[in-house]
């Protein structure tokens, strides 16, 4: 019990623990930028006194980061344990220990991800949705339909079936070597989902400022709801050019580091939507303080992957657009996230996530 009047101490963490495993992609993924088929991912599992464990996952992008993700977490295991199941205290005293370092790069998702479990731990303790305990509730969230690079012939009826099952928006991913490819991708994937469904298109960092306005302005006629990321995530000026010289409107967020990098990027004006990454953003209390700024900025938030955890952060996100479904860790969910009518909903308690324990023993890696 705490010595203060009105209160009583939370629980405390007692272990937590990293679990790395390989999952199947549905649809594999394909960028300017790279590609993948499967998902590198680390479970996170944060075991709280009294029985009660929060679960996360982070997103390794490439194998080759999940030796040094998995350790980090198992160093910094024995510092955490004893400390109460507070997530944005922990979030705080992480970044004050790092502080020298800077939490950009794997310290900061390993971070973030054991933040969002610390969140899921207290929503199940006292069995409400994470974002009910955010002082908002679970409401309904348009989602797009995420795509990677795509061949349009062998993926219409998929692109169909997007449509058929609710789905008001449709994003590709476009950055061919060619850019009369990039053309001829954007307007058969428009016929195929036709003028009233809103289609994005992401470049994924590939061009430099000066190809990205060329490009673009051969977009023009197909009314591209927006452009994410044209130029390097990191050129903030370049994306300000290409959004100034093509009148496009420009998304980008996915590789903003904590609050500081939303806030360079408004004071840079790069852009006309966020789109934060819960992993690199700074898990919930990062999210929350970063959404005060795009508010302030009048830009619409949207979310990139994380969909369990996104949808309950979005509930409380002042100027909340489209959602982003991309699922990564259904495989090793006993009940895999499943946009409804093309909506999403948050999931308690917690995070709503339960692991399938059979499906992670089936894809662990680094045995
Ligand atoms: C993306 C990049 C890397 C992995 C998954 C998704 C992406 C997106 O840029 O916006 O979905
Ligand atoms: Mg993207």
């Amino acid at each position: 019990m705490s010595d203060q009047p009105g209160t009583t101490a939370l629980p405390a963490i007692s272990e937590v623990r990293a679990r790395p495993v390989v999952v199947p992609m549905a649809r594999p993924l394909r960028t300017a930028s790279g590609a993948a088929s499967a998902a590198p991912l680390v479970l996170l599992d944060v075991i709280i006194e009294g029985g009660v464990t929060g679960h996360s996952y982070v997103f390794a992008y490439s194998p080759a980061v999940l030796p040094a993700l998995t350790s980090i977490v198992r160093e910094l295991a024995p510092e955490l344990a004893g400390r109460t199941v507070s997530p944005v205290r922990r979030m705080w005293e992480l970044q004050a220990r790092f502080r020298l370092l800077g939490t950009q790069g794997l310290l900061g998702m390993v971070v973030s991800g054991i933040e969002m479990a610390l969140w899921d731990a207290l929503g199940k303790l006292v069995d409400q949705p994470v974002a009910t305990l955010l002082g908002g509730e679970p409401v309904m969230l348009r989602a797009y339909d995420s795509y990677g690079m795509l061949d349009p012939r062998r993926e219409e009826r998929a692109l169909r079936s997007s449509v058929e099952n609710g789905f008001r928006a449709i994003k590709i991913k476009i950055g061919y070597p060619d850019a009369a490819r990039d053309v001829a991708v954007v307007r058969r994937v428009r016929e195929i989902i036709g003028p009233d469904v809103e289609l994005m298109v992401d470049y994924n960092q590939s061009l430099d400022p000066q190809e990205a306005r060329r490009r673009i302005e051969r977009l023009r006629e197909f009314d591209l709801y927006w452009v994410e990321e044209p130029v390097a995530a990191e050129d903030l000026a370049g994306h300000s050019y290409v959004r100034r010289t093509t009148g496009a409107r420009i998304q980008t967020g996915e590789n903003w580091w904590f609050p500081n990098g939303c806030h360079a990027a408004i004071a840079a004006s790069a852009c006309d939507f966020a789109m934060f990454d819960i992993m690199k953003i700074g898990g919930f209390t990062g999210w929350t303080l970063a959404a005060g700024q795009a508010q302030a900025a009048s830009l619409p938030v949207s979310s990139h992957l994380f969909v369990e955890a996104s949808a309950h952060a979005m509930a409380v996100t002042p100027t909340a657009g489209w959602m982003e479904y991309l699922d990564l860790a259904g495989p090793v969910l006993l009940t895999p996230y499943r946009p409804v009518d093309g909506r999403v909903t948050a999931v308690g308690p917690g995070l709503g996530i339960t692991w399938d324990e059979d499906a992670i023993a089936r894809y662990a890696a680094l045995r």
